[in-house]
């Protein structure tokens, strides 16, 4: 297939807009028929008139006559004759959902229909202008076996319904909003429904429905609880109400991502609507809260207001990134909420930015749209809303949102103007924040402190922007850099004052608008300890150069829970690299007795939230440590940070137990009942056990017999079952396999479970771990075609690092394998997968030869899809 790059530059308005969209689905076994009548308002005279698709066209016809007159090439239909006044085009195509494994369009999973739209999946069921800015209103009609589909859905409210005399029955759905076609959705099949209801804030009922297959109908209750808080919490924080009178969620286990938001009718893969204590661990629960609400507040920002064209994406994603973000923080706690976006930014984002990937969080190009969902678009995006917030403060921000849905409501709009009524509605001017739509590449500041002996406090900050592969020179970026000092000898809060300001603060916000600037912070005759990038207030690195002992004191008595932990993060970093340095000259470990006070203050730190304390001692992960690196060893790397968890497992041992059981009677204590629901408190003891239980095991392999022998109590709930499982499953005795084979065994017919026991499998660090996952391929609840199966298993194995990066390239050769089966028939999950790859031009010569002759067997695939073409071109350019 030609290579066909879209632009921003090149973005037009479209030449016929579409008022009102009728589609008739006639839903038989082997195929499905479908007609779409299209009422086209013509906006320039004399274009011709392209219709995107790419299913089978059976007809086309114009005010009713047939046209024989038209081209179709390149999925495009093109009818160059068409009347300067409205008219009506009725397009004919079959389809066969059956077929169809890319999961894209309409298609087939357990017998049931599912249609997967956004962005360009509309194409694949009829032939329309299938783009964000073509809002239409759309009726949709579906005609199918009774018995077969007893359940049809669409967009909207249900208007109509009826039985035929040949067992089949139809169903009339009308959504009076207009959509674009990549929020149009339709559901067909057996289906069990769970209703509830919600009163909005101006008393109107809506009706709540969730469907999943009868066996799983048990285990919405608490998807349905997140989706109530949901639409409670935009009412209050936000003002908004939902506009329709039933909101639908349909379950479905085959599905490309997490959810989609299309109009009242959300689609979600099952493993953000299913769970109850005994299958789903807290993160699951944590993970379907957020995930409920984020596609339920897509309803006004994406639906309500939509995107102009895809590279748009992030005005709807990082928008809603951001809000979700908020919803969790006050539903869960905004201290560990807030380390860990900023850890997934770091761990996830950062990476991409400095990778052949990289792109501006609005792309200015892409080959294939799907991509372009990625970390940068839709966390960074989340990131830059999120400093709007923070320059603009509650309120501001609030102001700013009020005015974007006055001007837009209805609208398909770009990034820009989501920033004009940010600026608009605060009589401000954020033309310089424009920089971070623009410009790829993680901003580095290096900053500098001193007391100047006049009595300030002066930091000095610099800022890069590195180059990436779309961009070479690039301009500082405008960001808040959240500040504060605190006294170098007994850790508390240190006064200033802001030049010109007459008021004492602890705390304030610098505008960072140049390559090099210096604020003075006035009034200060302490020897301090500054606290930087309070709150991660910008998406960058920051360089301090810190004393170990300095900090001991931010992590110690920082007031800022971000500034805390990355203070013991600066230290682990630290003390990892000594390790590197150490193991390659052959010389003995260091012995890191700063950082080893640091983690003993730690564990004996009372009072402290469990959940927090547990991530004080979470080490940053390989990737995270490389992020900036060139000729990366990963073993290296890898060696070096398990001599450090080894270090500590051994030397903290005992406090390790003891914490452990610390928390154990915590955790009875807030459920006495073991009941084992979820809550973010029982959580916190129970992620801290976990982090506990890991070091104990590293510390004392032979303690797995201990673990073993309670394992069976503990394993009521699936958080410990996990942790457990974990903590284990490195562990190279016949013990382990049979707790994992215990495991599977009872939850075979549990499919997300399942999941779980692929990912510990290719997680392990045991030697025999790529035969184990060689024959994991052939469980029989393992298939390839099922998108969480594929993750569960070969996307956790690609992270294993020893694994992956295997000296003899076997590790890569395994996966490129895999990459070119799934492409066959699921782009998308193979394009997910080959990033694996976006490490390689930074490797060390022998691994990037291995790794590059992988990417060359790939791209010699016959047939390779745009989706896997487009990243193995940009990591080998
Ligand atoms: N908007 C969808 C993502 C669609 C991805 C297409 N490859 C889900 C979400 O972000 O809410
Ligand atoms: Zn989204």
């Amino acid at each position: 297939m030609n290579k066909t790059i879209h632009y921003l530059k090149d973005y037009q308005a479209p030449a016929y807009l579409v008022s009102a969209t009728d589609l008739y689905f006639d839903i038989q076994d082997a195929h499905t028929h479908v007609k779409a009548h299209l009422s086209v308002l013509p906006q320039q005279a004399g274009e011709p008139l392209v219709l995107n698709g790419s299913a089978q066209l059976l007809s086309v016809a114009v005010n009713g006559q047939a046209v024989a007159d038209y081209t179709l090439a390149d999925e495009k239909l093109v009818l160059a004759n068409v009347p300067a006044e409205p008219f009506t085009v009725t397009v004919e195509t079959l389809i066969s959902p059956s077929e169809n494994k890319s999961l894209m369009g309409l298609y087939e999973s357990g017998g049931n229909l599912f249609t997967q739209c956004e962005p360009e999946g509309f194409r694949k069921i009829t032939f329309y202008p299938d783009r964000p800015d073509v809002m239409s209103v759309f009726t949709t009609t579906i005609t199918a076996d009774a018995e077969r589909y007893p359940v049809l859905l669409s967009n909207g409210n249900k208007v109509g319904s009826g039985t035929l005399s040949d067992g089949r029955h139809w169903v009339k759905w009308a959504d009076p909003f207009a959509k674009p076609s990549y929020l149009f959705a339709l559901v067909a099949g057996d289906l069990s429904l769970t209703r509830d209801s919600f009163t909005t804030m101006s008393g109107r009922e809506v009706a709540i429905e969730f469907y999943t297959r009868a066996e799983d109908a048990g285990k919405v209750g608490f998807a349905v609880q997140s989706l109530k808080h949901a639409m409670k919490w935009d009412e209050t924080r936000f003002n908004l109400e939902y506009d329709l009178d039933v909101y639908m969620v349909v379950a479905v286990g085959d599905f490309n991502m997490g959810a989609m938001e299309n109009k009242g009718l959300n689609i979600f893969n099952t493993k953000y609507v299913l769970a109850d204590s005994r299958t789903a661990t807290d993160a699951d629960f944590a993970a379907i809260e957020s995930v409920i609400a984020h596609e339920y507040f897509h309803n006004w920002t994406g639906n309500r207001v939509t995107c102009r064209d895809w590279f748009q994406l992030s005005l709807k994603e990082g928008l809603t990134v951001f809000r979700d973000q908020e919803f969790s923080a006050d539903r869960i706690s905004h201290a560990t909420c807030r380390i860990e976006n900023a850890a997934m930014l770091r761990a996830l984002q950062f990476p991409e930015d400095a990778g052949p990937t990289a792109h501006p969080v609005r792309p200015a190009s892409y080959e294939e749209m799907n991509n372009f969902y990625t970390m940068t678009v839709y966390e960074k995006g989340a990131e830059v809303v999120r400093m709007y917030h923070t320059l603009l403060g509650e309120a501001g921000f609030q102001k700013g949102m009020k005015l974007y849905f006055e001007r837009h409501d209805g609208q398909a709009v770009t990034c820009d103007d989501f920033r004009a009524a940010m600026a608009d509605a605060n009589g401000t001017n954020l033309d310089r924040f424009a920089l971070w739509y623009s410009q790829a590449g993680t901003p580095v500041l290096d900053v500098k402190g001193r007391l100047n002996g006049s009595g300030g406090y002066e930091l000095t900050v610099k800022q890069t922007v590195p180059p990436t592969p779309d961009m070479a020179e690039k301009q500082p970026m405008t960001m808040p850099l959240k500040v504060a000092l605190f006294d170098a000898e007994n850790g508390r809060p240190v006064a200033f004052r802001r030049p010109g300001s007459s008021e004492e603060t602890t705390e304030t916000v610098l505008l960072l608008t140049e390559a090099e600037q210096t604020f003075t912070l006035e009034n200060v005759h302490r020897n301090a300890v500054p606290s930087l990038l309070r709150g991660f207030s910008a998406p960058v690195h920051l360089n301090y150069p810190y004393t170990d002992a300095e900090l001991a004191v931010l992590l110690a008595a920082d007031t800022d829970p971000f500034a805390r932990w990355e203070a013991g993060q600066t230290l682990y970093r630290r003390a990892i690299a000594a390790n590197e340095t150490a193991l390659a000259q052959g010389l003995p470990l260091p012995e890191h007795q700063g950082l080893l006070e640091a983690v003993a203050y730690v564990l004996a730190a009372d009072g402290i939230d469990a959940e927090f304390q547990a991530m004080l001692l979470a080490v940053p992960a390989e990737a995270e440590l490389w992020a900036e690196r060139d000729n990366i060893d990963p073993l290296q790397v890898h060696r070096a940070r398990e001599a450090l968890l080894d270090l500590i497992a051994t030397r903290f041992q005992a406090q390790f137990l003891a914490l452990n059981q610390k928390a154990a009677q915590a955790e009875q204590q807030a459920d006495p009942a073991t009941r084992y629901e979820y809550s973010p408190e029982t959580a916190g003891w129970r992620t801290l056990r976990n982090t506990c239980r890991a070091f104990v095991l590293r510390a004392d392999p032979a303690h797995i017999d201990t673990v073993a022998e309670k394992y069976a109590e503990m394993a009521r709930n699936m958080t410990h079952e996990w942790g457990i499982l974990s903590a284990v499953n490195h562990n190279e005795s016949n013990k382990r396999n049979e707790m994992l084979e215990q495991f599977a065994e009872k939850f075979r017919n549990d499919a997300l479970v399942m999941d779980k026991y692929f990912t510990l499998i290719a997680l392990s660090r045991r030697s025999d771990t790529p035969a184990q996952v060689q024959a994991a391929l052939n469980h029989p609840a393992f298939s390839l075609e099922n998108p969480n199966k594929a993750r569960a298993l070969l996307g956790a194995f690609s992270h294993n690092v020893p694994h992956f990066h295997a000296e003899s390239g076997a590790g890569y050769a395994f996966i490129a394998g895999k990459v070119m089966e799934i492409d066959r028939f699921n782009p998308q999950v193979a394009s997910r997968l080959v990033q694996a790859f976006n490490l390689c031009n930074k490797l060390e010569p022998h691994r990037k030869n291995l790794m590059q002759a992988q990417l060359q067997r790939i791209r010699a695939q016959s047939g390779l899809s745009k989706d896997v073409a487009e990243i193995v071109d940009k990591i080998l350019i």
